[in-house]
């Protein structure tokens, strides 16, 4: 019987007693895709220097994404332990065809908005490395085993996807603000990120949105943030694509961020 998300997490400290189990026939050959998530997730465990597999959660925050999601739903399924979709109030089909795809949908009781439903995922997500990524298609989940990478290898407690390039002008100039403080990352405004489960226990996600607040914020307490580059794929079917009015106010909280950092008494609050 497959170890269960809880009993995988309780292991954190010593899995030896139950590697053994594991590795009889769960492990798959080389080329079937489970092995590509596989490839990416042993770690050798400092406690007791055994391998054992990580656990990871894609969480999904969504909003009206029906005749989209269940792709994304079902991409990602291959190549994670765990799909949490976070759906806000859509009017549409999103919900059913995400739990049809196989995702576990947690449907807020009131809108919560972008940031407020990745706190939510974040909340009930048992992986130890987390991935958030569109439901819109637009991010490809064949780059999660490359995202999480640099996280399994220890070199890194926060990736994110550098899109080739940044649609629009007002996240431009959002990351142009975060670069300063930031200046190895590209793309402050990616929603394609990997971060370890206990870095984000210590995150508040400042602002309206996460553009540049999430990886300053991240920084700012104490994380190593890396990039990588992934693809960005049109969405399966057409979208409108919408102004995003709140990112006045969010230049103010990354510009606060830039300047004070998460800690001091002038940082933004979330
Ligand atoms: N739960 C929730 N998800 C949202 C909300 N607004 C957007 N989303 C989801 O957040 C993700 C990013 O939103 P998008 O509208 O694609 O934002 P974007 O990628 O910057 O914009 P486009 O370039 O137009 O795709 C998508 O998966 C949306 O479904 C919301 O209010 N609540
Ligand atoms: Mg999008």
């Amino acid at each position: 019987m497959p170890l269960s998300m809880g009993e995988r997490r309780r292991s954190w400290s010593c899995p030896l007693g139950r590697r053994g189990e594991r590795r009889s026939g769960c492990f798959p050959r080389r080329g079937d895709a489970a092995h590509d998530r596989l490839d990416g997730v042993m770690r050798r465990d400092e406690n007791c220097g055994a391998s054992r597999e990580l656990a990871i959660s894609a969480i999904i925050p969504a909003f009206n994404e029906e005749g989209r999601i269940g792709r994304v739903v079902s991409e990602a399924k291959r190549r994670v332990d765990e799909v949490l979709v976070i759906n806000d109030h859509s009017s549409d089909g999103t919900a059913l065809e995400a739990e049809r795809a196989g995702a576990r949908v947690l449907s807020n009781q009131c809108e919560k908005g972008y940031v407020g439903s990745i706190r939510t995922g974040f909340h009930h997500a048992s992986g130890d490395i987390l991935v958030t990524l569109d439901a819109d298609g637009e991010h490809d989940p064949a780059d999660i085993s490359r995202l999480i990478r640099p996280i399994v290898s220890g070199k890194a407690d926060v990736v994110l996807g550098r899109r080739p390039s940044i649609p629009r002008p007002s996240e431009r100039a959002i990351n142009w603000v975060a670069r300063r403080r930031v200046p190895h990352i590209h793309d402050t405004g990616t929603g394609y990120r990997a971060l370890r489960g206990d870095v984000m226990s210590r995150l508040r996600l400042i602002g309206r949105c996460t553009c540049g607040t999430f990886v300053l914020e991240a920084v700012a307490r104490g994380a190593r943030c890396a990039e990588i580059p992934v693809r960005i794929r049109p969405p399966a079917t057409t979208k409108r694509r919408t102004v995003q009015w709140g990112h006045g106010c969010q230049l103010l909280h990354v510009v606060r961020l830039a300047l004070f950092g998460a800690g001091s008494p002038w940082a933004p609050s979330p």
